[in-house]
């Protein structure tokens, strides 16, 4: 039976709640507004019920929990039918222009403890201030249930040789859907949602908010540029010949950043994965303050140390050793292990 202080009541939300609506409304910079929220119609989830299988992973610090459940169960019983989903649930950062109306007003409060001058609450934001971003991977696959869950992680370095004799060959092995990413090169998803876009087939690209991001504080931000090329795999992949196109993600993808954010190209990381997480190009923009997961160094390559290498050997990264981290349980680490036994 739950704790039921930590209740939350309903008496003064309905009357906060049109308050509130202002929030979400553009500001008096209309467009320009720095953050915008994007659509927000209401929605149902994709598919009913969801009975919990399993916790994949959970983060207190980052106040993420990942969630494989049984969904469109029929039978009842809780075995047989149904199909997997992840879902994925993150308390957002504090918009900083909203938080003070946090305290306005009379906000609904339980009181915890009260020392000297110190005291602690309970404090129940109003509906539109308590939203959780919420992700759907459904129908998940087999594949998706196992990224999330936590692995250990092991170092590999990767010689050019083993590129061409160990990854590509694996990687060609899988079939690795990346539907969603020509979906949005060519408008059939988040048409509505691309910041910038260079619609030259051979050195263009599309900038878009990452998934990750709710657009709703800069803190966080997290834009991708995809090319629009497509069959560059990755880092690995490039050479002198991407350049033009390696240039214009850069400037344009900065430029663009600031025009629609106001965030200066000195307050941005711009990166690469290496290895990524799908395998079409992409360059991850993302604030500088914000310590983005893949940002470490054995992951993240800056997008104009990448260029430098480029201009100075047009086949640097067909060549050079990339060092990277594998999960325990990802088959290409045990090809590698193996690989490196003789
Ligand atoms: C993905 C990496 C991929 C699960 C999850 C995310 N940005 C995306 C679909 C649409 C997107 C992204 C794969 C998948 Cl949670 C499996 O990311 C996406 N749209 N990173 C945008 N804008």
């Amino acid at each position: 039976m739950a704790d039921p202080s930590v209740q939350p009541g309903k008496r003064k939300r309905e009357e906060e709640e049109k308050k509130e609506e202002s929030v979400l409304a553009p500001g008096p910079e209309g467009d320009k507004a720095p953050v915008g929220n994007g659509t927000a119609a209401s929605a149902r989830f994709p598919f009913s019920g969801f009975r919990l299988q399993k916790v994949l992973k959970e983060s207190s610090r980052d106040k993420i929990i990942f969630l494989h459940g049984k969904v469109n169960e029929t039978s009842g019983d809780g075995d047989g039918d149904g199909d997997d989903a992840v879902v994925i649930l993150e308390k957002t950062p504090f918009q900083v222009d909203q938080v003070a109306q946090l305290l306005l007003g009379s906000p609904e409060l339980q009181l915890q403890f009260s020392n000297d001058i110190y005291s602690t609450y309970n404090l129940f934001p109003p509906k539109l201030l308590s939203d959780i971003k919420t992700t759907v991977v459904y129908p998940a696959t087999e594949k998706h249930l196992k990224k999330y869950l936590r692995q250990d992680l092991h170092l590999v370095r990767e010689t050019g040789d083993d590129y061409k004799n160990i990854t590509l060959p694996y990687l060609d092995s899988q079939s690795l859907s990346i539907q969603w990413v020509y979906n949005i090169l060519e408008k059939k998803a988040e048409a509505d949602r691309i910041v910038f876009e260079n619609p030259d087939p051979l050195d263009g690209f599309v900038l878009i908010p990452d998934l990750k991001w709710n657009q709703k504080q800069l803190d966080d931000l997290y834009l991708i540029a995809i090319c629009h090329r497509r069959g560059i795999k990755s880092l690995r992949e490039l050479t002198g010949e991407h350049l033009p196109l390696l240039r214009n993600i850069l400037q344009q993808g900065q430029e663009a950043i600031q025009q629609r954010y106001q965030v200066k190209e000195e307050r941005l990381r711009v990166y690469l994965h290496y290895q990524p997480s799908y395998y079409h190009l992409h360059v991850h923009f993302t604030a500088l303050g914000f310590e983005a997961p893949g940002s470490g160094v054995e992951r993240a390559h800056l997008l104009t140390d990448v260029i430098e290498n480029l201009e100075c050997d047009p086949d640097y990264y067909q060549h050079r050793t990339l060092t990277f981290a594998l999960r325990a349980d990802e088959p290409l680490l045990k090809l590698f292990q193996e690989a490196k036994k003789n």
